[in-house]
């Protein structure tokens, strides 16, 4: 019987499954070289985890690597459903209050490689996580796009750490119970940004006003799997602050709420990028909580033993 150890978590909604033990080595190359040996040669191990009969659509797994930088905390590769993400917010979160749970780290500052790039991590005395994200910015402004039906919508195309299609030019409430209907029309809005000569963009952020007086803006966002995110989404709320400060609506250091479409809320702000003109650093700030310690079995008798992924189909 193969056993693999594993923390469950959820970030303001969202779950987080960080694996401690029991993974693939992938050796102690870059993040980026290591993300690629994962998907190529251990991809039953991605479906074993995330997958039902152990998981959900909903899940983000978190593979806890060995950092290459010894001023690192550890690396990490995030994974989902569909295949594997190239920074999660949420799942920082998440892999930070894992770190506490296990007692190997204090408040304050902590920093975790991504096949992305490194991100710097806090942790606050009263346990809320800071994640300052990769540099992130505005490819495209105002992309026109045509959706089944012949309406015409607009929307912006943003990179966050994954790459977000954001799109207030829709008439649907984001609320939970038009989850059906949300998840329906992200997938047509996806596809026609895929038509209109964007292939990498993988999320949809439909976004509108909040509920709470507290915030600033609501959002529904469209994960690659087809699942929708429990939490405002780190990454789509760092596409988001990048597409307001390249418009000026919102200033270096300025607050901005970010309500999810289950009312929970990361709060946010930028610092620009001395680097790069056009390029803004988010900082998002969120809680998140532990939710289980399980150790997965994998019986090599059972048929359905490394998850029902659409390989089975
Ligand atoms: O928080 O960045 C995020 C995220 C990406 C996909 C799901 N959550």
């Amino acid at each position: 019987m193969k056993t693999i150890q594993v923390i469950d978590s959820h970030t303001e909604g969202e779950p987080t499954r960080v694996v401690i033990n029991g993974g693939p080595d992938l050796e102690q190359d870059s993040l980026p070289e290591r993300r690629d040996r994962f998907a190529c040669n251990h991809d039953h191990f991605r479906s074993v985890v995330i997958n039902e009969p152990r998981g959900s659509e909903a899940l983000v797994g978190a593979l806890l690597c060995e950092p290459q930088s010894k001023e690192c905390l550890c690396g990490v590769v995030f994974f989902n459903n569909a295949g594997f993400l190239g920074m999660c917010g949420h799942g920082t979160m998440g892999l930070i209050i894992t770190m506490v749970h296990l007692g190997r780290i204090q408040p304050g500052m902590h920093q975790i490689e991504t096949p992305v790039g490194i991100v710097e991590a806090e942790l606050h005395q009263d346990q809320s996580v800071s994640v300052s994200n990769v540099p992130s910015f505005r490819e495209a402004k105002n992309v026109s796009l045509k959706i089944p039906g012949g309406r015409i919508i607009h929307g912006d195309v943003a990179w966050g750490g994954n790459w977000f299609f954001l799109c207030e030019d829709h008439d649907l409430e984001l609320c939970l119970s038009n989850q059906r209907e949300l998840t329906d029309f992200a997938i047509m809005v996806r596809d026609a940004v895929h038509e209109a000569g964007f292939p990498k963009v993988d999320h949809i952020e439909l976004l509108g006003a909040p509920e709470s007086d507290q915030a600033d803006s609501r959002n529904f966002v469209l994960c690659p799997g087809g699942a929708y995110d429990r939490s405002p989404c780190g990454t789509g709320t760092s596409a988001k602050l990048a597409c307001l400060a390249e418009d000026g609506k919102l200033q270096a250091g300025q607050p901005w709420i970010q309500e999810s479409i289950t009312g929970t809320h990361f709060s946010a702000s930028y610092a620009r990028d001395p680097q790069h003109q056009n390029r803004i650093l988010p900082k998002i700030r969120g809680r998140a909580f532990i939710t289980a310690e399980t150790t997965l079995f994998i019986d090599e008798k059972d048929p359905i033993g490394w998850g029902i992924s659409r390989e089975n189909d």
